[in-house]
């Protein structure tokens, strides 16, 4: 679909320079503190209320020698969060046990059955990995089997913080404090001994020692989430802490086999999407698309709601109401809040929670009619922005080169505050035009460089060889046996 492009005011023929000044850092100190992320400069950030509290709790349930219940979640942030704990905790002689909900039986979060087998087991303090901030009820729940409760979450919050001994939340953190850890992530993650990640690492055909952020996203995240979508994601944690070889090779061909399977459900998934979205008046101009399906399973429900959402540019919801109640997952982009949207629909669901641009939540299926008419009403109601791409700045083919490259990586890690720069390249000559993967994708080459537009394959059509048009991409290596070749990943294409 095409979208307006805002060019950023021309600041510098340097694109360091004409990209800090895009993103307001102005002084030699800010440059510094933004092109060297450094811990010590966020130290206040990281002082989070309620860490004391917990800190004392914990040290006295090692010295007690109580049973500790790490309980994380079973997607990708939650499993490497719990493992991280529990990692920290064993190291500091503490008796202490994971535990991950199952998706489909337990479902997100803490629950009372998982409270009850952890209590069952003779724990007294239970801490929550990346869960647990809107758990008001269950919270009370522990409270009542007598167990202490520490909340480690990173969620938006409700109205109401839920009863615990201590609460340790971390939205609202700086973008400055989030690279500076990813930065110092990656580091960790590319010296890393621990048998686990190597196999993953391996297995995935990754470079040991060459990770990237992109890589972290795009190929370790998605295997260590599979699991808790398909299957159980102890499995995941268990890659992340064993000290076994044999069994880490093992767990990474699972955890690659259901990662395939999943992209093979989601995609399937994506399809019958779109056909209802292009085949259905009823969600002819509507702002936001709510769409639900008994064949498609919870596991995936995120994954296609974020593909349809890129695609048609809306806030998209997905619901699966395969396991007889509706699990539904909301993704938005400019703008729009959707878990804030969600929530004025509490009434008639069963639970919800996440963050303004990824929620999820849970609805008995004879609510979902109600519920899909009344997120369009507030969806009306919304004033969207408009969907602008912004790009970075303009530059001309011939000016391009590999250094340019190593110049963009010094803005990594990107992310929600801090995009990756998008470049754009005014009338330039497009050649060797073709599709790729069974038509869905677009290749062609511009003055020399290679270009790949992923989902553009319809676009075939008003192409031609030598046509001129403007382009707005991200720059990168394309590394490919060895070699190393420059590479448009095409964002928007305009006809002129
Ligand atoms: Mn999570």
């Amino acid at each position: 679909m095409p979208k307006a492009w805002k060019v950023s005011p021309h600041y510098s023929d340097n694109l360091v320079e004409q990209f800090l000044y895009n993103r307001s850092i102005k002084t030699k100190a800010g440059k510094d503190k933004f092109l060297n992320p450094n811990l010590e400069d966020y130290k206040k950030d990281l002082e989070i209320p309620g860490i004391e509290k917990a800190k004392k709790r914990i040290l006295q349930a090692v010295e007690n020698k109580e049973l500790v219940i790490v309980y994380g979640d079973y997607d990708a942030d939650g499993v490497c969060g719990a493992a991280v704990l529990y990692l920290g905790l064993t190291s500091l002689g503490a008796k202490v046990l994971p535990y991950i909900p199952h998706r489909e039986k337990e479902g997100y979060g803490l629950s009372e059955e998982g409270l009850k087998s952890v209590k069952e087991k003779g724990a007294s303090l239970v801490i929550t990995v990346d869960n647990g901030i809107v758990a008001n009820k269950e919270a009370e729940f522990a409270q009542g089997l007598g167990l202490d409760l520490i909340i480690t979450d990173h969620h938006t919050l409700s109205d109401k913080k839920p009863k615990a001994l201590a609460i340790v939340h971390s939205t609202g953190m700086s973008l400055g404090v989030n690279r500076a850890l990813v930065k110092i992530g990656l580091e960790k993650l590319n010296k890393t001994k621990r048998i686990g990640l190597l196999a993953l690492i391996d297995q995935s055909g990754l470079q040991r020692g060459a990770i990237t952020a992109y890589n972290v996203g795009h190929v370790l995240g998605p295997r260590i989430n599979a699991m808790g979508r398909l299957e159980h994601a102890m499995d995941s944690l268990r890659i992340l802490c064993t000290k076994d070889k044999e069994k880490a090779e093992k767990l990474a061909g699972v955890l690659a086999e259901t990662n395939d399977q999943k992209k093979k459900l989601a995609m399937d998934a994506v399809l019958q999407a779109k056909e209802m979205i292009n085949e259905d008046i009823s969600f002819q101009g509507k702002k936001i698309l709510v769409l639900h399906s008994e064949s498609w399973i919870s596991g995936i429900v995120g994954l296609v709601a974020g593909r349809i959402c890129d695609e048609y540019r809306k806030p998209t919801i997905i619901i699966s109401s395969a396991e007889g109640q509706g699990k539904g997952s909301a993704r938005s982009g400019n703008g729009f809040n959707v878990v804030e949207a969600i929530r004025q629909c509490s009434d008639i669901l069963v639970d919800v929670g996440g963050h303004p641009r990824a929620a999820g939540f849970t609805i008995a299926t004879e609510n979902i009619t109600l519920f899909r008419e009344r997120l369009e009403k507030i969806a009306e109601m919304v004033e969207a922005e408009e969907d602008v791409l912004q790009v970075e700045a303009v530059v001309k083919t011939e000016n391009i080169n590999k250094r340019m490259v190593k110049d963009l990586d010094l803005f990594e890690p990107t992310g929600v505050s801090n995009p990756q720069p998008v470049l754009a390249s005014l009338e330039v000559k497009i050649s060797d035009i073709k599709t790729v993967g069974q038509g869905q994708h677009l290749k062609f080459t511009v003055d020399g460089i290679d270009a790949i537009a992923f989902s553009f394959g319809e676009r075939v059509e008003d192409l031609k060889d030598g046509q001129k048009v403007d382009l707005a991409y991200y720059l990168e290596l394309n590394k490919f046996n060895g070699q190393e070749k420059l590479q448009f990943k095409i964002i928007d294409i305009k006809l002129i």
